[in-house]
């Protein structure tokens, strides 16, 4: 009897399509922001209605790519060309990650105020305003302003060296606590210039603008020479038209070609990925329960992202 009801089981598993399916765990990365973090469950809820094993992998954006270049991390859903570009191009060429395409959405990554700061350095965005406005943005009774950011590794140093800024830098672990101090500064209406992005929840819920450096060129980044700093390179803005794309260790079209074809398929425009976002920072769902909600109201959308690969 016992063994009757075995095999029916065995027989009933071996005719979905799972079985094709490498079963060794899919590591996707989840970093320190909202919408990284529920885009990599949407996309393992995919994975995981299609048969794979998933692992979510908490990782911060700096120590990821050596481990998606070894096999240790397979798929990054969110890599922004304000902060990550560079890395990002040069693991590519030397083959050791795939870039897996761009999401439809547009993303800016950029020093930003709150619209109350205005009027407290006139001719902001401007960045030349400020140069005069340093003191207003200062903490300590000095006249250095202090500017607050992730940890996502821009050269900021650099940038108010090249453009001769009286500005610190201050660095915060996560998205999160970027948020609490936006909060806590807005509640009084303190000044406060500090790093933002877009799509993002806090467009919603928070005026402000972002800062205007010189346009962004490839050259800027690249010789020392260009811009307003002979010496300097970064004596510019980050692209105010950015791409997002993803990212997957390269032994994995091989290895699980139908997550690697879904991955390459998935596409998320500024309103859905704002929209995940405050899901989870305003309305304070997780992103586990912001995901599936998604994954609910979106089938039609994601079903068409598996391939010929995804069935047996
Ligand atoms: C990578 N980030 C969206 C935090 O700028």
């Amino acid at each position: 009897m016992k063994t009757k009801l075995l095999v029916g089981l065995v027989c009933a598993v071996a005719t979905t399509s799972s079985l094709a399916v490498n079963q060794s765990p899919i590591k996707i990365a989840t970093n320190n922001w909202t919408s990284q973090i529920v885009l990599s469950h949407v996309l393992g809820q995919i994975l995981t209605n299609s048969g794979h094993k998933v692992e979510y992998v908490s990782s911060a954006t700096k120590s990821q790519w050596f481990r998606l270049g070894s096999g240790g991390l397979h798929v990054q859903t969110e890599v922004w060309q304000g902060t990550m570009a560079d890395k990002f191009n040069g693991m590519v060429k030397e083959g050791k990650i795939i870039d897996a395409g761009a999401h439809d959405a547009n993303t800016r990554e950029e020093w930003w105020y709150p619209e109350y700061v205005e009027q407290l350095c006139p001719g902001l965005p401007d960045w030349k305003a400020l140069l005069k406005c340093s003191k207003v943005f200062s903490s300590d009774g000095t006249d250095k302003g202090l500017y607050v950011t992730g940890p996502w590794g821009k050269p900021d140093q650099t940038r108010i060296r090249a453009l001769g800024l009286n500005f610190r830098v201050k660095k915060v672990k996560s998205g999160d606590a970027l948020w609490e101090e936006l909060k806590k500064a807005n509640e009084t209406k303190k000044p406060i210039l500090m790093f933002n992005w877009t799509p993002n929840w806090v467009e919603a819920i928070y005026k402000g603008k972002f800062v205007e450096f010189p346009d962004w060129t490839q050259e800027c980044v690249s010789k020392p020479e260009w811009g307003l700093s002979k010496d300097y390179l970064y004596d510019c803005g980050n692209p105010k038209k950015g791409w997002l794309k993803k990212a997957v260790w390269s032994g994995m079209p091989e290895k699980w070609p139908c997550a690697f074809d879904i991955v390459k398929n998935m596409n998320f425009d500024n309103a859905n990925i704002a929209k995940l976002a405050a899901w989870v920072d305003v309305e304070k769902m997780t992103a586990e329960k912001a995901a599936s909600k998604w994954i609910k109201e979106n089938k039609d959308k994601w079903e068409g992202w598996k391939t010929a690969n995804c069935k047996s």
